[in-house]
């Protein structure tokens, strides 16, 4: 076997992870990196405007196609512009693996020109990180963090890489297994609790399932359903697990928390046994929590021992992989057919009353011929767009409205930073998405604020052909801010109103992408249209009432069950 370079030895690693795109962006301590990448026809490399935008279309990346999302990113500013793409991902369990450049080892702690102590400062919103020392550690490394990664609960890795570590030689061999002693994720359920949950449903009145991302990231979404069908249990999701149940379902009841339907929230805190699957008990979802849920038995099933009992004390918890502990309990559900069957009539009334809630308090607003409703426009989207479209969103009111009114079927299909709340996060977000899948539909819906912090991702999107359709929610406000200022700030609405932002369909068009304005509410389905038809990135400005609110809203602390309502 002949010695290669570290640099080398990295690309053969991504290779054996199966790595097929990277995004990041070049400098100095990572020019070995980019040298080798130049001759790596099979890995492609797609070439961002901003180290933030890499990562988050990796993530985005991940989020849509289930695999690690990878970047490549150059020692001190470019470690240090990732940061947020990071915390995003780690608040949302997203497997991503950066690769920052270093500067040589021996420069390292001397104030060298482009060092930054990434492995310090990225400690807390990484899932692990690594400095690499010594070439001979590279290949176990890249595999150990593939595998951090992926497995358990989810998260980012970062991986920092000294200049002189990529330019040493190195005997290329890429471990077949991982040993890491105190990481042994725990995928198979405890059968005596998952026993005991089984029988304290059967013996519940009115049940509810909150189910979060856990059951997208672990691939649930089936079983799930089964789940809920045999039991007729209503299934409310938190803002990660859209999608994980469909929207279209008999005993869907929308999102739960803080911008949550009426009869979920009234749902959970009505109920006596609550089934949290793949959900971290987030305090938009709680509110007080002190009044959340107050009546339930809390069953919580997470794959992560150290989420239980985190927020909200767990009466019955189990530890394991979502998808594994339901398989699990639909067996044991199986063998007791008749139990079943009585809990169906048992909590029958329970579904009655939660109908009747979902009849007389819907989601609504008011719609106008004069001004565009942004909730008009996402259920426009909605209705127009293929079934398989991916919707990524910005942060604010746009991702909450996506939230209600775009109807969620599948899961993998809704990319939103939910956790941190990145403004920005959406755009680059899509970017990765239509890279991991350039044959469909990827619908970034924007506010105006938003979408100014990662437009420059807009040459990338050209670039690279991309089909990115940006759907600006343009309020000219800072709007969800503005909602809080005018809710519970008296009005006094300091700093929130973009008075000037770029002409969007001008920018658009110096970037090289097609963009239109839309004023009127009679043009939204044709501008959508529109935007469908032409190929790459377009930027299609709705100027939409500045006055709209998110309503259902549960002001910060208080119990879910006080929502503000229209
Ligand atoms: C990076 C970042 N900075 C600040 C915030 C705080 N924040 C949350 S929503 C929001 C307003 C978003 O405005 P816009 O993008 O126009 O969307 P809208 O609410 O109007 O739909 C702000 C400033 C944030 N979530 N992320």
């Amino acid at each position: 076997m002949t010695k290669i370079k570290g640099a080398l030895a990295l690309i053969e690693s991504l290779r054996c992870e199966g790595v097929k795109h990277v995004f990041g962006y070049p400098g100095g301590a990572v020019l070995d990196i980019f040298d080798m990448l130049y001759d790596a026809k099979d890995i492609e490399f797609i070439l961002v405007r901003h180290e933030q935008g890499a990562v988050h279309a990796a993530d985005g990346y991940a989020r849509a196609s289930g695999n690690v999302g990878v970047c490549v990113v150059t020692s001190g500013p470019g470690a240090t512009n990732t940061v947020t793409g990071l915390a995003t991902a780690y608040m949302d369990s997203i497997p991503v693996v950066v690769f920052s450049g270093q500067v040589s080892t021996h420069l390292i702690g001397n104030d060298a020109f482009q060092e930054a102590d990434i492995v310090g400062i990225t400690r807390s919103c990484t899932k692990h990180n690594f400095l690499v020392k010594d070439v001979n550690h590279l290949p176990r490394i890249i595999k150990e963090a593939f595998y951090i990664a992926r497995t358990g609960r989810p998260g980012p890795v970062l991986i920092d890489l000294p200049k002189d570590v990529m330019n040493a030689q190195v005997l290329f061999k890429y471990p077949e297994e991982v040993h890491l002693r105190g990481y042994s994720p725990t995928y198979k359920g405890h059968p005596g609790q998952i026993k005991r949950i089984v029988d304290t449903i059967l013996r519940s009145k009115r049940p509810v399932i909150y189910a979060g991302g856990g059951i997208i990231l672990s691939n649930a979404a089936d079983e799930l359903r089964e789940f809920a069908r045999t039991t007729r249990i209503p299934v409310a999701l938190t803002l990660m697990g859209l999608g994980a149940y469909p929207a279209g379902e008999r005993g869907f009841l929308g999102m739960l928390g803080m911008h949550g339907t009426y009869y979920a929230n009234m749902a959970v805190h009505e109920s006596d046994c609550l089934i949290s699957i793949g959900a971290r008990f987030d305090d938009r979802v709680t509110g007080k929590i002190d009044e959340f849920s107050p009546k339930a038995k809390v069953i919580h099933i997470d794959i992560d021992p150290t989420s239980i009992s985190k927020n909200v004390k767990v009466d019955l918890p189990v530890v394991g992989d979502c998808r594994n502990v339901l398989t699990d309990m639909l067996a044991l559900l199986e063998n007791r057919s008749k139990d079943v069957d009585e809990l169906r009539r048992e909590i029958e009334p329970w579904n009655k009353e939660i109908d009747y809630w979902k009849e007389h308090m819907p989601l609504k607003y008011d719609s106008s011929d004069q001004l565009i409703k942004p909730q008009y426009v996402i259920e426009t989207i909605d209705r127009l767009s293929p079934e398989d479209a991916i919707i990524t969103t910005e942060v604010g009111q746009n991702q909450m409205w996506t939230a209600q009114f775009y109807k969620f079927n599948k899961p993998r299909l809704f990319l939103s930073s939910g956790g941190l709340g990145t403004m920005g996060y959406g755009f680059p977000a899509a970017i990765g998405a239509q890279i991991a899948f350039p044959e469909r539909t990827v619908i970034d819906i924007a506010g105006d604020g938003s979408i100014q912090m990662n437009i420059q991702e807009l040459a990338t999107a050209v670039q690279y052909s991309l089909n990115v359709k940006v759907m600006i929610l343009n309020n000219c406000n800072l709007g969800m801010v503005r909602q809080w200022q005018c809710l519970f700030y008296r009005k006094r609405y300091s700093h929130t109103a973009m008075n000037f932002s770029p002409d969007f369909v001008k920018l658009a068009e110096a970037y090289g992408a097609n963009g239109f304005l839309v004023d009127k509410p009679s043009d939204v389905e044709s501008a959508i249209k529109e935007a469908f038809k032409i190929k790459g990135p377009v930027f299609v400005d709705f100027r939409v009432d500045p006055d709209e609110h998110v309503y259902p809203m549960v002001p910060s602390g208080a119990p879910i069950k006080n929502m503000l309502l229209v």
